[in-house]
């Protein structure tokens, strides 16, 4: 299974301890395709690792996620490319869950909240959770998947 994890870069990245957690628990299911997400070396600023820059990132991400099987999004810390890899990810139909943490308290976008149900029962979830929860509720969203 190819997962591709969303979580923010130059949104900010007070959040990447969490990222760590979800897609270390994410790689018992399948191939993590964006584990760079979770580096401690990226900063806010997102320096360009490839050498052509931003349109070879965003080339290489829409692929990963045309080749995804599902998408998993940390969605509590504001991301513009988080928001529009959802957005694509649903256009592509693709089976999406995304992780918010409400003791931050902030208030997730009606965007993201109010798209819940809009690909089938199932196919785009939203889940509150604290940090402790996280690996509990990726078991056992991952055991229905693979049941299905
Ligand atoms: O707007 P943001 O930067 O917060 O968007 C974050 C999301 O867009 C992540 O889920 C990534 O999949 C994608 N993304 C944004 N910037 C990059 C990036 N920058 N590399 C890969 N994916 C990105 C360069 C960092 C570099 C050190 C490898």
């Amino acid at each position: 299974m190819n997962i591709y994890f969303c979580g923010s870069i130059r949104g900010g990245r007070q959040d990447v301890k969490i990222y760590q957690k979800i897609v270390k628990k994410l790689q018992n299911y399948g191939q993590v395709l964006t584990e760079h997400v979770t580096h401690d070396d990226i900063s806010e600023k997102g320096e360009n690792a490839l050498p052509e820059g931003d349109a070879a990132i965003y080339d290489r991400d829409m692929e990963w996620l045309t080749q995804s099987d599902v998408v998993v999004a940390e969605v509590t810390q504001p991301s513009f490319g988080v928001g529009y890899e959802i957005g694509q990810a649903m256009a592509m139909k693709k089976r999406i869950l995304c992780l918010f943490r409400p003791s931050s308290g902030k208030v997730l976008s009606a965007m993201i909240r109010g798209a819940e149900g809009k690909l089938g029962s199932s196919h785009f979830q939203v889940l509150d959770y604290a940090e402790e929860e996280v690996e509990g509720i990726l078991e056992n969203y991952f055991g229905e998947l693979t049941k299905n």
